[in-house]
């Protein structure tokens, strides 16, 4: 099979989605990060589980040893899923609509570290929360997200990363919320190494179906989020992940389908639970 842009690394070969899980040094109560604590130790840990991937909520991408992490997911036999460059503006307040200029160079900095880091490890970039709120000022605002993803995508053209935007709620973020305004706005900026990043979490607020959000992207699908209606672990509550497994399956997705929900009771055991309850169904011992 040809490559496929869209999924770094080994992955585009035809043999379907694998699992990956959420990882990060530390994380507040309510963030659905599992693994926590040392990067290394998440990814023995998350590998003793069956986790094909782990994706990695990064602190701070200026400070980020991207080398020696993929030499320990190496020693693992673990692939990167995906770096979430969320913490650029949760931690550091930095966006690509912010008022102040110099929190926008920043902000297209950083993620252009983050693309420096996606290339030593053979993975994507997911841009959620770094684009920022905007707020009164739609027009202006999205402007200056559009020009600065734009900034982004051709350096990530020039590395062979792909870039991931996440659809967020409305709740969280207030522009972007579903797939089809980033269908539109990859295509109306005219986005070469943007793809879409859907959330079944998100999709449960903001679509009218996930699988018809899932059919709206089709192919500028890149990178999947995966939690119940609750945000619990998947099986814990009602949604119907029938439906979005066959339309992953419909639309010839074959990357990661990363498990980010709540750490209740613990993360651990949350990733425990996503595990048996997916791998019966949907993947590697379908019954
Ligand atoms: C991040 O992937 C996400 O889904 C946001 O809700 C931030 O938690
Ligand atoms: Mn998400």
């Amino acid at each position: 099979m040809a490559h496929d842009s869209r999924f770094p690394g080994a992955l585009s070969n035809g043999t379907g989605m694998r699992l990956a899980v959420t990882a990060a040094p530390d994380a507040g109560p309510k963030a659905p990060i599992l693994f926590r604590g040392d990067l290394a130790d998440c990814v023995a840990d998350a590998r003793a589980v069956g986790y094909e991937g782990i994706e990695v909520h990064v602190p701070n991408i200026w400070e980020f040893d991207a080398a020696s992490f993929g030499s320990a997911c190496a020693a693992e036999g673990m692939a990167v899923s995906a770096l979430v460059s969320g913490q650029l503006n949760v931690r550091m307040g930095l966006s690509l609509c912010h008022e102040d200029g110099e929190k926008v160079r920043l902000a297209i900095d950083g993620l252009k570290r983050f693309v420096d880091a996606a290339a030593t490890l053979r993975t994507g970039v997911v841009v959620g929360w770094v684009r920022g709120q905007v707020g009164a000022d739609p027009a202006g605002k999205l402007a200056r997200q559009a020009e600065g993803m734009a900034e982004v995508d051709a350096y990530a053209g020039s590395k062979n990363v792909p870039l991931y935007i996440e659809a967020i709620n409305r709740y969280e973020l207030d522009s972007l919320n579903t797939a089809w305004e980033i269908v539109q706005f990859i295509d109306g900026h005219n986005l070469k190494n943007t793809y879409i990043h859907l959330d079944t979490f998100h999709m449960n607020i903001d679509e009218y179906s996930p699988a018809k959000a899932i059919r709206e992207v089709g192919p500028l699908l890149g990178y999947f989020h995966i939690a119940e209606n609750t945000r619990w672990y998947p099986g814990h509550d009602r949604l119907d992940f029938d439906s979005v497994f066959a339309t992953l399956e419909a639309v010839g997705y074959d990357g990661f389908v990363s498990v980010e929900c709540l750490p209740y009771p613990t993360g651990p055991e949350a990733a425990r639970r996503a595990f048996e309850f997916l791998r019966y169904r949907y993947f590697y011992d379908k019954r």
